[in-house]
């Protein structure tokens, strides 16, 4: 099917940096942690620009200090640092993620103890219970689940251990069972990958969503934001079609397998990540589809989703950046200096279409 060639390019708003992120990224002398099994080499291929940049904070946004939080003044660099990653590192988006926060410690000179709950949120409170034992005096949580982390925060407060949570929300308090949240704005992600879907599909037609994992706030959010802006823009575009496919590419393929079945006469697929959309792809091969018969719509912004899109069988990526070690170090550090940092840093996210996949793939992860 011939794609339309005016696709507008999607791309990231101008930015204008917040509290936390105001202060300069400083490079220090750096000696390997002991516990950092990193492999020597940075996240190799990303592009300086594909780091995170920050939205301008709200107005009057909310901020955290050391004394408000409780905890005491240390210096970064004497300090050993936490990380609890949620997800098994067979996604692009955990493998750059966990990179990003290695390097910067690296970068930093800081000891950095780190731990995977390989997708089982209790491993992840237990993980999070060691990482305490073993004398973490800072934690950056990337959280499986929005519920459920009480036991792991009072722990962490009655031992005065500041916690910043990145990429998913926890359904607890800011500046006092978490000092900040830094990620993305995934409502704001859903409505843009309904702009594509729009434009790919000329607003007409049916429409399946593949659902990220069930109890974040990543999936209810990217939801919410698709359906919204498809209900404002495009009231002849039909969702007929949700099923979850655990942001995994091997359900998103079984899932899609079942779809294509039960709607041959399906126009477009949203998949809430990446992995989920490459297995849509995987299945419409092998139900002898060509790329084009099925508009599809992902988010992530992994190289392969790229690359698809390159190649004809995705139709715009917008991408969710997973380079947090930066601004999450950026925020301890100033943090813990005694300044005040935002409660929530949310960072801007780019896009890919037809327009720029060829030219922007170096910056995909
Ligand atoms: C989003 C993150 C999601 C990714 C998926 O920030 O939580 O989890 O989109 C990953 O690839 O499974």
């Amino acid at each position: 099917m011939q794609r339309s060639t005016h696709r507008r390019r999607l791309l990231a708003r101008p930015t204008v940096v917040s509290l936390a992120a105001a202060v300069a990224l400083t490079a220090t002398s750096c000696a390997k942690s002991e516990d950092d099994a990193s492999s020597a080499t940075t996240s190799s291929g990303a592009a300086a620009d594909a780091e995170q940049k920050v939205a301008s904070p709200e107005p009057g946004g909310k901020t955290c200090t050391i004394d408000a939080y409780g905890a005491e003044k240390l210096d970064l660099k004497n300090a050993t640092v936490g990380f609890s990653q949620s997800e098994k590192e067979a996604n692009q988006f955990r493998i750059a993620e966990t990179q990003s926060i290695r390097d910067e410690a690296r970068r930093r000179g800081v000891k950095l103890l780190t731990a995977n709950a390989q997708s089982q949120f209790s491993k992840q409170i237990s993980d999070v219970q060691d990482l305490l034992a073993k004398g973490a005096d800072l934690l950056v949580i990337a959280p499986l689940n929005s519920d459920g982390w009480d036991p792991v925060l009072k722990a962490a407060a009655a031992k005065k251990v500041p916690i910043v949570t990145i990429d998913r929300k926890i359904n607890a308090t800011a500046c006092k069972d978490y000092v900040s949240f830094i990620g993305s704005d995934f409502v704001e992600q859903g409505r843009r990958a309904a702009d594509q879907m729009i434009e790919a599909t000329g607003g007409k037609g049916e429409v399946a969503i593949l659902l990220g994992a069930a109890g974040n706030n990543v999936t209810t959010e990217r939801t919410k934001g698709f359906k919204d802006r498809i209900a404002e823009k495009a009231p002849d575009l039909k969702v007929v079609f949700e099923q979850t496919g655990d942001f995994a590419r091997e359900k998103g393929q079984q899932v899609t397998e079942q779809l294509i079945q039960s709607k041959p006469g399906i126009k477009g697929i949203y998949a809430e990540n990446d992995e989920m959309g490459l297995g849509a792809v995987a299945a419409l091969k092998g139900a002898g589809k060509k790329p084009g018969d099925v508009e599809i719509v992902t988010v992530d912004g992994t190289r392969n989703a790229v690359q698809g899109i390159v190649d004809g069988w995705i139709s715009g990526v917008i991408e969710s950046n997973p380079r947090f070690g930066p601004l999450a170090f950026q925020t301890l550090e100033t943090f813990t200096q005694g300044e005040e940092v935002a409660q929530d840093i949310v960072i801007e996210d780019g896009a890919y279409d037809e327009a720029n996949a060829q030219s922007d793939i170096g910056k995909a992860y």
